[in-house]
This record gives structure tokens, sequence and C-alpha cells, in this order.
């Protein structure tokens, strides 16, 4: 099976509009969609999905800010799918995040950073299981594959 990981636009980004600016890029690297929601999520899946942060003084902000609007989520499909994503998103700090990254074309305060990706393998299988259920993955074939993969 092929690397999967999870990826959202945050409300930020959702409300300047980069939806599918953000889908092309991942769609012309050569990545696979295989789920999509919009959303406002719940305190409970904030909470999970950020548990690591639970207790950073920015959580609280972090919190009010990821359930301020709808976010787009995701899950991608591709080989290293995990580290290829955070590559395209850029550092967490925009302010730091080189230009041609996502962060670092579209944002500017670690507040605001625009998009979240999972940052390991482990943690795209628990963020994955946090906001899909098995159903809603899709398999399917992209017809460039044989052309995307050397092997
Ligand atoms: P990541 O999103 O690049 O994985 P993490 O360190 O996991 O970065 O932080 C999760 C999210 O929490 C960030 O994307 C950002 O929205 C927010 N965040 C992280 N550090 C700060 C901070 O110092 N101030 C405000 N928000 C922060
Ligand atoms: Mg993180």
């Amino acid at each position: 099976m092929m690397d999967r990981t999870f990826v959202m636009v945050k409300p930020d980004g959702v409300q300047r509009g980069i939806i599918g600016e953000v889908v092309s890029r991942f769609e012309a690297k050569g990545l696979k969609l295989i789920a999509a929601r919009f959303e406002v999520l719940s305190e409970k899946r904030v909470n999970e999905q950020y548990t690591e942060h639970l207790e950073k003084p920015f959580f609280p902000s972090l919190k009010k800010y990821i359930m301020g609007g709808p976010c787009f989520l995701m899950v991608w499909e591709g080989r290293n799918v995990v580290s290829i994503v955070r590559t395209v998103i850029g550092a967490t700090n925009p302010q730091e995040a080189a230009p041609g990254t996502i962060r670092g074309d579209f944002g500017i305060d670690i507040g605001r950073n625009v998009i979240h990706a999972s940052d390991s393998p482990d943690s795209a299988e628990r963020e994955i299981a946090i906001h899909f259920k098995s159903h809603e993955l899709f398999s399917y074939t992209r017809i460039d594959e044989p052309v995307i993969y050397e092997y």
C-alpha cells in the first residue's frame, strides 16, 4: 500500500480562497487525493489532532483559530508522501518558510499559517483515523501513475 498523510487547509486558508491552489500543487506534484471533507472541527477532534500541544501556552489561541471557521480536510497518497507534503507546505513559521512553499507564499504569522500536514508516518496514521472512517478513503488509479514513478 502507498504511504498516506493527513492535510488540512485551516480557516485562514479557506477564507483567503486558496483551497484550489493547495489542491493544485499536490495534484501537480503527482500525489493522489483519496479523501476530502469541508467542516468546522469539533473541540474534541481539535484536542485529539493537537494532543502534543494541549499544555502549550499557545493552545487556547490555536483552538480558537482552528475552530473559527470551516477547514478543508484531505488525505493524500503517494510514495514518501508524508515528507514530500511537509516540504511542499514549508516551515511552521511562514516568516521562515522558503518562497515556493505554501506557507512561504501565503502566510506571515505562525498563528495563521494556512495549512496543516502530519509530521511523520505514525502521526499521519493517527490523524487520518481521527478525521476519516476507512470507507471514506477511496482507492483508484491515476492514469499518469506509470510516468510519475520509475518503478
Ligand atoms: P506544524 O503545524 O508545522 O506541525 P507544530 O509545532 O506542530 O507545527 O504546531 C502546530 C500548530 O500550532 C502550528 O501549525 C501553528 O498553527 C500553531 N503554533 C505552533 N507554534 C506556535 C506559536 O509559537 N504561536 C502560535 N501558534 C503556534
Ligand atoms: Mg505538528
